[in-house]
């Protein structure tokens, strides 16, 4: 049993954390592979250095809850529990994906677990769990929405809008702004007078929290309440996690001169899977054997998933016109 600040973890929920982000970290491993042999034809955002953030809040969405994801989706799709042929499938453009391989790595989307989609279009998601935090107001149900965006997209004009009308409305969103430094290529620092996207979050209105995105159970801890928040009616959060990718912006993108090898040499040295895991030896949360048989699981799992995409087949040219998903 652990004590986060406010919250007890009990083993049971540490090691389920630890397991989700050793999940997207092997299947993460695993795409760059993939880029790098060819058979992912589309972009490949990696999440690496990120699960930290998707894992913690995920953990606590029940299956009928909903979720927008950006470009860097990966996470949050396995998250909100996308089963991994699926995602696989849908990276190497096989009618095994979740958009029948017509959408690949940042089109995303499954009704089936709650994920409406994810969007390349910078500051979508915010407009988009908008729209359906009003239609789970109208039914006045106890589901929550949650937005996923970068730093980047917290420029947009569709934040401004959209956190506005959500704080107003006390609509059931919990926005996160995973904030890894950067848009693209660059420094979010030089693109703003006010790089704390949490306090523009409080200007309009709503509970604003910084969090390290880099400390899952910290993130957990933040979810929590500001999940309870938006069950019991009380309005959106924003829930802003300092973080940084461990990969460049995108695969097979040259990655100078825009992240200095000192920074990115710091944050590396801070992983949130590495951390993680010597957090719970060090407190017995778990033994050395527990975790590395989550290691070995995750690793045969996405293996598993990673071979029966390959085999799959692509989609038949006949059905270049039927949607992808309804
Ligand atoms: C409306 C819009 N404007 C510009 C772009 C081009 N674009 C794609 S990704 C990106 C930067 C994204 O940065 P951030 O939101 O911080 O996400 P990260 O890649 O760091 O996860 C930009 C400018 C876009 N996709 N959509
Ligand atoms: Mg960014």
């Amino acid at each position: 049993m652990a004590k986060s600040g406010r919250l007890v973890l009990l083993a049971d929920t540490l090691l389920a954390l630890y397991r989700n982000m050793a999940r997207i970290r092997a299947v993460e491993k695993r795409l760059v592979q993939s880029f790098q042999e060819g058979l992912i034809s589309g972009d490949c955002h990696s999440s690496m250095g990120q699960e930290g953030v998707a894992t913690g809040i995920c953990q606590h969405l029940r299956a009928n809850d909903l979720l927008f994801s950006p470009h860097r989706g990966h996470g949050h799709a396995i998250g909100k529990g996308m089963p991994l042929t699926q995602l696989f499938g849908e990276l190497y453009g096989r009618v095994t994906g979740c958009c029948q391989g017509k959408g690949g790595g940042r089109n995303l989307l499954s009704q089936e677990i709650g994920l409406l989609g994810s969007s390349g279009l910078l500051g979508a998601t915010i407009t988009e769990a908008v729209g359906a935090g009003i239609a789970i107001q109208l039914e006045r149900s106890d589901r929550v929405v949650v937005a996923f965006f970068g730093d980047g997209a917290a420029l947009h004009g569709r934040f401004h809008e959209g956190i506005n009308l959500a704080a107003h409305w006390k609509l059931p969103i919990i926005f996160v702004c995973e904030n890894n430094l950067y848009a693209d290529q660059t420094k979010f620092e030089d693109l703003t007078a006010q790089s704390r996207v949490s306090l523009r979050g409080r200007a309009y209105g709503l509970h604003g929290i910084d969090v390290d995105g880099n400390d899952v159970t910290a993130v957990y801890e933040e979810a929590y309440e500001a999940v309870r928040i938006a069950r019991v009616g009380d309005g959106p959060s924003l829930i802003e996690c300092r973080t940084y990718r461990a990969r460049p912006f995108v695969e097979g993108l040259e990655e100078k001169p825009a992240r200095p090898l000192s920074e990115r040499d710091e944050w590396l040295g801070n992983d949130p899977i590495v951390k993680f895991a010597s957090k719970l030896l060090d407190a017995d949360h778990a033994s050395a054997a527990e975790v590395a048989a989550v290691e070995k699981e995750v690793v045969q799992e996405v293996l598993q998933a990673h071979r029966d995409a390959v085999e799959a087949p692509f989609p038949n040219s006949n059905s270049a016109e039927t949607a992808a998903a309804e």
